[in-house]
């Protein structure tokens, strides 16, 4: 076990977790915290124990995975782990040929440009994937009553990666796609989708209590395009783990003017990056929905005193927001100094406890 919750509600199966509660719009005893990206990334002890091992490799040893998602929980003693593992890892497990690149990010060996080019994208199933299944159920056993959150990309930031043949500032070949061959689109994000689905109820399945659909790219689009070429397909993931009964947590960067649409798509909890408040996010969220975030990454390599005046104001903020989890607008960057982010979770429970 790596430490207990602190006592709070949201209650399955027994365990109480405050994160969960706050997913859920139940009272927590304060406002639970984690960190997108907490896993990996800046810790000195994941680049020892990463050392001489590929990221994709990585992600398909149960050992290390385990080891991976734990340390941040032991560092920071933040109220939920999340599942070390990247969006592209179902991807690689149907055959695509993906591979992550230090310092880059991933990279497709064969872009998809054309109609044939889906043949390569077949259906996900549980049998592809043994080594998730192992880390997942390993992971809760070693968690305790720290909630699990698993994850998958959504299908327009997978698209891009697809697309583009990897990482894009402009997104220009997927937009162009979607927008000139609107059928080939569509098959594609289908396909996506049935994948993350897929993904996502293999971890709910080993035990992951709550999930993480991240469409990080997403906000590069106009309303108008996301609502016909995008939102069906997400929706499609998000409906689809309805009847699992796990807090469905949907989060993108520069989605301030499509809010309500990510929570439409069917999410219990929309993540906010740092431009949008989040009193005022949840006015246009409303009653039913949770808000996740929101301190720019950036700032935490300010000042202490500028880091503290943050969470205050974020903490005042997400009070009135029918459930509030805080955590970074987008994940940690790779040079921040873990003992502010150890300090942040310091911070967000002193100042919020009830
Ligand atoms: O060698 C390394 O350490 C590789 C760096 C790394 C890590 C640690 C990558 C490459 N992915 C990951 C893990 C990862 N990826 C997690 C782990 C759990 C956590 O701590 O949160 C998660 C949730 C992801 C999800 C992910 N991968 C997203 C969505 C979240 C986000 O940050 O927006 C995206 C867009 C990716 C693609 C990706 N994988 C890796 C990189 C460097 C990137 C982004 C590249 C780009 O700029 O397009």
């Amino acid at each position: 076990m790596v430490h207990g919750a602190a006592p709070g509600h949201g209650s399955i199966q027994g365990v109480t977790s405050d994160f969960l509660a706050a997913c859920r719009r139940e009272p927590t005893s304060r406002t639970p915290v984690w960190f997108m990206r907490q896993a990996g990334r800046s810790l000195p002890e994941y680049r020892k124990v990463r050392a001489g091992t590929a990221m994709l490799d990585a992600c398909a040893t149960p050992e290390l995975v385990i080891e991976v998602t734990l340390q941040p929980v032991r560092r920071h003693h933040v109220d939920a782990a999340i599942f070390f593992s990247d969006i592209v890892v179902p991807l690689r497990a149907v055959g695509v040929d993906v591979e992550i690149k230090p310092g880059v990010g991933p990279v497709i060996a064969k872009p998809i440009r054309q109609a044939s080019d889906l043949d390569g994208l077949r259906a996900l199933t549980a049998e592809d994937v043994p080594y998730i299944t192992e880390a997942v159920t390993g992971l809760v056993r070693e968690l305790g009553d720290v909630p699990l959150i698993g994850f998958a990309g959504a299908p327009f930031t997978l698209a891009s990666y697809l697309v583009e043949g990897g990482p894009s500032k402009h997104h220009e070949k997927t937009k162009a796609l979607m927008r000139s061959e609107p059928a080939l689109w569509h098959a594609l994000c289908d396909r996506l989708a049935d994948i993350s689905l897929e993904f996502l109820r293999v971890q709910v399945g080993a035990g992951a209590s709550a999930v993480q659909l991240f469409d990080s790219w997403a906000g590069a689009l106009s309303r108008a395009d996301y609502l016909e070429f995008v939102a069906p397909h997400s929706t499609k993931i998000l409906r689809g783990l309805g009847d699992s009964g796990v807090p469905r947590i949907h989060f993108g960067v520069g989605t301030g003017h499509m809010l309500k649409d990510f929570a439409d798509a069917g999410a219990d909890v929309v993540g906010v990056d740092w431009r949008t408040p989040l009193d005022v996010a949840s006015r246009q969220l409303g009653p039913q929905i949770a808000v996740q975030g929101n301190l720019d990454p950036a700032l935490l390599f300010a000042s202490p005193e500028v880091v503290e005046r943050e969470v205050t104001r974020i903490l005042d903020e997400g009070r009135d927001a029918p459930g509030h989890i805080f955590n970074l607008g987008h994940g940690v960057l790779p040079d921040t100094d873990p003992d502010v982010i150890t300090r942040v979770v310091d911070l967000v429970h002193e100042r919020s406890a009830r």
